[in-house]
């Protein structure tokens, strides 16, 4: 019998296509169930709630075997970073991507319109760690005000921005340069140009491109499931579009590093969320601009969110 380690490149309602070196293969499940697969978000304060549908996604790292003609998915790698959305369907979180070193958060800021509550709440999304980089696409289109308020935010929160255009090729070589011989994993909202941009990075037309629909000027989702594209040194999970990430009941850390921008700044008491506390100095540092007023506007809509899985 021979085994093997591979990447789940792809999942089918049947069966799944995992990558061995450079050959994709079909795969299914040995016996009923995978051994090992997580259950819960790890992190998480509330574990009842932080439930994980626990099948396997794109991204993860699995042991096969072939036998009698067929590859069998027989073990699997515990995730060193995976991002998590809500299923409505199945009243589950669940996994869209893993094992990644470099999470892109892709957004447009021009059909669809630049959404903040997305830009400053995606990392929510994110479970473990690895590397970050927003993405601002169609910078060949005029960047608002707003727009470039948004972007500012992010960076003077310490993280990367790169605003690039697919089409004139603006900012290309800076995000090729930070995802090459690393494992990028790309999300956002539908129409934002995730697929564009691969295609341009990758120098081919890899993935589906889709039409804005006109009456909304929204994307339509033609990327329906995530996929693992691989082409020498460029490994990319591309995902379905995600309009808003559910906030995984994050615990304290969590919050602190999706917004590093909004903590240590002052409060009476050191563990204060911002959310009406006595002696909460939010609002004056707000006020004075050393905090963005946006991202703190995001952070309480967030936290005040019936989203929590109730
Ligand atoms: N002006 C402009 N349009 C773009 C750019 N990138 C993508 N688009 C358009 O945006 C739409 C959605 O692109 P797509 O790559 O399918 O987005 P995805 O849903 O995020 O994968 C398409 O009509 C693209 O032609 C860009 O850099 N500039
Ligand atoms: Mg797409």
């Amino acid at each position: 019998m021979i085994t093997e380690k591979g990447e789940v490149a792809l999942l089918s309602s049947t069966s799944f296509q995992v990558r061995i070196g450079d050959e994709l293969v079909n795969a299914v499940i040995k016996g009923k169930r995978l051994k090992g697969a997580p259950k819960v978000v790890s992190g998480a304060w509330d574990k009842k709630k932080a439930l994980l549908d626990n099948s396997l996604c794109v991204g993860d790292l699995v042991d096969l075997e072939y036998e009698s003609g067929s590859w069998k998915i027989t073990g699997f790698r515990e995730r060193l970073s995976s991002f998590v959305r809500y299923n409505f369907i199945k009243r589950k979180l669940q996994a869209i991507g893993a094992n990644f070193d470099v999470l892109c958060i892709v957004a447009s800021h021009c059909s669809p319109e630049m959404n903040s509550f997305f830009v400053n709440t995606a990392l929510t999304g994110l479970d473990g760690k690895c590397g970050i980089a927003f993405v601002f696409s169609k910078s060949d289109l005029p960047f608002s005000e707003g727009d470039l308020a948004v972007i500012d935010s992010i960076r003077k929160s310490g993280f990367d921005a790169i605003c690039l255009s697919s089409k004139s090729g603006d900012g290309i070589s800076e995000l090729r340069s930070m995802i090459e011989g690393r494992t990028a994993m790309f999300i956002g909202e539908s129409g934002g140009g995730k697929s564009t941009l691969l295609n341009r990075i990758f120098g081919r037309d890899i993935q589906a491109v889709g039409d804005l629909s006109k009456k909304k000027s929204t994307g339509c989702h033609t990327t329906t499931s995530s996929v693992l594209l691989c082409d020498g040194p460029l490994k990319v999970i591309d995902t379905p579009g995600i309009r808003f990430v559910r906030p995984l009941l994050l615990a304290r850390a969590q919050i602190e590093f999706c917004f590093p921008d909004l903590f240590g700044i002052g409060c009476k008491y050191a563990d204060c969320t911002h959310m009406g506390e006595a002696g909460c100095n939010a609002d004056a540092e707000a006020a004075s601009g050393r905090v963005s007023s946006l991202r703190l506007d995001d952070y309480r809509r967030m936290m005040s969110a019936d989203a929590f899985l109730s």
